[in-house]
């Protein structure tokens, strides 16, 4: 008998009308667990409960929010191993990862019960004489979180954790293949102190509750990150009910290597933000853009490196790479692979499914070479561990080739020489750039978001989301 795990809606678990199985994507006999499927009747409850808490809950004091994230986020830090596994377990990162991510998580929570404490407002000088304005800052109301299934603790947390420091209420509906770190941290969340409704769980499939979600009149705004397609979707319907909204979608990252970088070091970020967790980050980097003097030496210690890379069960020490998350996620994967080398690339490396101890979803990361910037392997989002090498000549068309793509997540650059780095860092047109580091894997604590394509709406995390999660009020007094 598996445990059944039931929505969180007004401070009570209410099942939904099935149980869906979660399945360990690195050994398929492997049941985590029955998550029930929230209907559309129980979304509106949901969304009802959290109208009614809203009232009380936008009005308290900060000291009893401040209170309330901490606890959450000292819970998370002290059980990151734990949920660290759970993540493994269901998502396919490996167990490091995960807990790097659980660990995350709980340092988000804490940084933003110190955000609550720090709000500030401005008096400034009426034009009129004697009269004084004040702008502040109030909750936006209730708002949809809808989060993807490749980070299925930390996401959650940073959509989480600055809507309820500002005082709004929440309605979260994870992806359906990972609902067990949500139902965790929920549960984490209902015995935080904060009231009956203030937060609401609801799992399922986005065609059931995910429409009448960012449909429903009673939800002033939605955050969602996932695929462009779903979002363009969201922003559209957000915009035909005058409803605001914040997306964070794709990347096709590029990473430039110019000749005088560092072999070894620009060899790891590559390998490092293309393959790790299985190149399942909106933030990896799936174009490895290659200036010609440094070309054949990186490709070469590209493939050596790959070689050594273990993939196989997220939770047995010493795996590099777990599984794919899930079966049509892997037939994606290995479609791009099929797909670049009809348009002429190279696959020099992995780009198969392989076998392990146990039935899952595994993957050899795969490098293309001989790849063009007109390529749909170098315009289109895989979301696997798939990378593609461009050659050019020198920087000029480096930085012309990085900024050739729809999307603007996040950039790299591996070099020695700070006339080409800082250069990059102004010309590169992405929302994050790096600088002899990975384009994945970022800090808490500052603002996360995109340009172009892969974002819409405001930033994400550190002080910059109270932009979305709050909304400005202009007061005039007469003195
Ligand atoms: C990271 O690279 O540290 O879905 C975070 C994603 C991003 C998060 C990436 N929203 O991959």
């Amino acid at each position: 008998m598996t445990q059944k795990y039931d929505n969180l809606i007004g401070g009570e678990w209410v099942a939904g009308g099935a149980y869906t199985p979660n399945i360990n994507p690195s050994n398929l006999a492997d049941v985590i667990g029955d998550y029930t499927q929230a209907s559309a009747a129980q979304l509106d409850q949901a969304v009802q409960a959290a109208r009614a808490a809203f009232p009380a809950w936008s009005t308290s004091g900060i000291q009893a929010r401040a209170d309330a994230l901490d606890k959450i986020g000292s819970e998370i830090l002290a059980r990151r191993e734990e949920l660290g596994i759970l993540l493994a377990r269901e998502e396919g990162k490996t167990k490091p990862e995960g807990i790097g991510e659980a660990t995350r998580a709980g340092n988000i929570f804490k940084f933003f019960a110190g955000e609550c404490l720090r709000l500030a407002g401005e008096i400034v000088p009426s034009v009129r004489p004697g009269i004084s304005v004040e702008v502040t800052r109030e909750p936006l109301g209730v708002i949809g979180l809808i989060t993807p299934w490749n980070f299925p603790i930390a996401i959650p947390a940073w959509k989480i954790a600055p809507a309820l420091a500002y005082g709004n209420c929440v309605v979260f509906k994870p992806a359906d293949l990972v609902p067990g770190c949500a139902w965790a941290l929920a549960e984490i969340i209902s015995r935080s102190g904060i009231p009956a409704g203030v937060f609401n769980l609801v799992m399922g499939r986005g065609s059931v509750i995910g429409d009448p979600l960012v449909n429903h009149p009673g939800v002033d705004g939605i955050s969602f990150t996932g695929s462009q397609g779903v979002g363009g979707r969201i922003a559209q319907q957000c915009a035909a009910n005058l409803k605001k909204v914040q997306l964070e979608m794709g990347g096709k990252n590029p990473q430039v290597i110019l000749d005088d970088a560092d072999l070894a070091q620009a060899v790891e970020l590559c390998v490092q933000s293309a393959f790790f967790s299985t190149g399942q980050r909106c933030t990896a980097s799936s174009r490895l853009i290659v200036t010609d003097g440094i070309y054949t030496k990186f490709v070469e210690a590209v493939k050596a490196r790959m070689a050594g890379l273990k993939v196989g069960d997220a939770l047995q020490a010493g795996i590099d790479i777990g599984p794919v998350s899930s079966l049509s996620q892997l037939e994606q994967d290995l479609s791009y692979v099929d797909i670049g080398q009809a348009e002429g690339a190279v696959l020099v490396a992995g780009g198969q499914r392989v076998t392990c101890g146990t039935e899952g979803f595994y993957m050899a990361p795969a490098l293309l070479t001989d790849t063009t910037a007109g390529m749909r392997i170098n315009r289109e989002e895989v979301f696997g561990p798939v990378a593609s090498i461009i050659r050019v000549k020198g920087y000029e068309e480096a930085l012309a080739e990085s900024n050739n793509t729809p999307f603007g997540l996040s950039s790299g650059i591996a070099t020695t020489s700070l006339k080409y780095a800082t250069h990059f860092k102004r010309h590169s047109q992405a929302g994050m750039v790096m600088v002899n580091l990975p384009t994945a894997g970022v800090d808490y604590h500052v603002p996360f978001g995109g340009r172009k394509g892969s974002s819409y709406g405001s930033r994400e995390q550190g002080r910059y989301a109270q932009e979305f999660f709050t909304i400005v009020k202009t007061a005039y007094t007469l003195s």
